[in-house]
């Protein structure tokens, strides 16, 4: 096979989940132009419908359920549903997540497990139900969207650090689980990217200057941007294809090269 074609995606059925937008839509947008068919979900019908909109206006003809990734019994019928109207599952992201930005003394223990049920119990639950299928169909690719709270912690986002750390182990342990079945499990540990997940620590100050947490972050990042939804692409496209089939159990930190710097000297 020669080099280009093992990225080439062409056959492959994809599920990316939460993907009407964000990081989960340039994903799966990204997949489609290479040659992969698109599955994804969301919890609200308009949402799917715009999501839907969304991928025709790009030329992709996408397959769109009303799913909650954390209730199994919903999940387990997505499944069941794209194995008869679209195929066996070759690549599942596990790209829904939410974020309580909360002191932890003043987050209640509902509100810390509501976090934990998306953005780790879910994945956990997708993950399950597509594995059989890939078993079957002799191989497979799991990407779990991690993030740097996958290695860092900072102030207000306990849950989700929990959960993201938790999810670089569940990779882990897929991968040793499932590698001999020809599965590979992998993590992107995105750095602060653009989306609707961070605007409120990118609004405008009242005076027009900019807000301290996006001052703070391009201080902190070595490309001294925000990430795009876009710069995930190259990465879990690679993750997707025949090119990573011996890269497993790894989280690829797509970051800027926050996590390689001390931080900026005074
Ligand atoms: P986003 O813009 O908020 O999109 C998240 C998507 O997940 C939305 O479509 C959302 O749907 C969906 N979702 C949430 N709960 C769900 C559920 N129970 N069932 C099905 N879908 C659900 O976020 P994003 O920034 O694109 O983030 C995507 C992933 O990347 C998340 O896992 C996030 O933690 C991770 N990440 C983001 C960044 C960043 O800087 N943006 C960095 C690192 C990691 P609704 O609109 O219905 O809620
Ligand atoms: C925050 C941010 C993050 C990022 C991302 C970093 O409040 O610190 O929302 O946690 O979204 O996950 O990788």
């Amino acid at each position: 096979m020669a080099l280009l074609d093992k990225f080439s995606l062409e056959g492959k059925i994809a599920l990316v989940t939460g993907a009407s937008y964000g990081i989960g839509f340039a994903i799966a947008s990204a997949y489609a132009e290479c040659g992969a068919t698109i599955v994804f979900n969301d919890i609200r019908q308009e949402l799917v419908d715009k999501g839907l909109a969304a991928y025709e206006e790009k030329g992709i003809k996408a397959h769109g359920y009303v799913c909650d990734v954390t209730d199994e019994a919903q999940v387990q019928e997505l499944v069941k549903k794209v194995e008869e109207e679209v195929g066996v599952i070759d690549i599942l992201v596990n790209n829904a997540g939410i974020i309580k930005r909360i002191p932890m003394v003043e987050m209640t223990a509902e509100q810390f497990r509501q976090v934990i049920d998306v953005d780790l119990n879910a994945p956990f639950i997708v993950s399950k139900a597509v594995i059989p299928g890939m078993i079957q169909k002799g191989h497979g690719k799991i990407i779990n969207i991690c993030s740097m709270m996958s290695e860092l912690g900072r102030e207000t986002v306990s849950a989700y650090a929990a959960a993201k750390g938790g999810l670089k182990m569940l990779t882990r342990n897929i991968c040793s689980e499932y590698g001999e079945a020809n599965i590979q499990c992998n993590g992107i540990g995105p750095g602060y990217i653009a989306t609707p997940q961070t605007a409120p620590l990118r609004e405008k100050q009242a005076d027009g200057s900019r807000h301290p947490f996006d001052q703070f972050i391009i201080a902190k990042t070595p490309a001294a941007r925000w990430g795009t939804p876009e710069d995930l692409q190259g990465p879990a496209v690679f993750l997707a294809s025949d090119a990573s089939d011996f890269v497993n159990g790894h989280i690829l930190y797509v970051d800027g090269g926050i996590l390689a710097y001390i931080g900026k000297q005074p």
